[in-house]
């Protein structure tokens, strides 16, 4: 897998807005935010795509989604209620290629996303 900006993130060489953290899972803003609350949720782990994940992510991609959860309890949102997306490939609309779970909250979620 080729380096990419939240590589980049991991290693803090360029700045983030980090709001979650622990030994394999790094969440902060996402620049261009879509809601109110935008936060990317990444594993520390290199993994460029949800169609590059083997059993061995199982437990990765595990904690991935239950950060977003536990921030989202933290932060006091979660019963009002939350989307969680991950998109994967082209036709996913993904344009970084390290996985993240997107986290969007803080206004009325529509469906279905364009
Ligand atoms: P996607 O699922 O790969 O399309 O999402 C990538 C997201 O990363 C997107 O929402 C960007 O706004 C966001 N992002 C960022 O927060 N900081 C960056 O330096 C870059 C992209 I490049």
């Amino acid at each position: 897998m080729t380096d990419t900006i939240f590589a980049k993130i991991i290693r803090r060489e360029i700045p983030a807005d980090i709001v979650y953290e622990d030994d394999d899972v790094l969440g902060f803003r996402d620049l261009n935010a879509q809601a109110p609350v935008h936060v990317l949720f990444i594993p520390k782990r290199p993994l460029a795509t949800l169609d590059d994940a083997t059993p061995a992510d199982a437990e990765l991609l595990g904690k991935l989604l239950l950060s977003a959860a536990a921030y989202a309890r933290t932060e006091g949102f979660a019963k009002e209620g939350y989307r969680t997306v991950i998109n994967t490939n082209t036709h996913g609309g993904q344009t970084v290629f390290h996985i993240h779970v997107h986290l969007l909250a803080g206004r009325q979620m529509h469906w279905p996303p364009g």
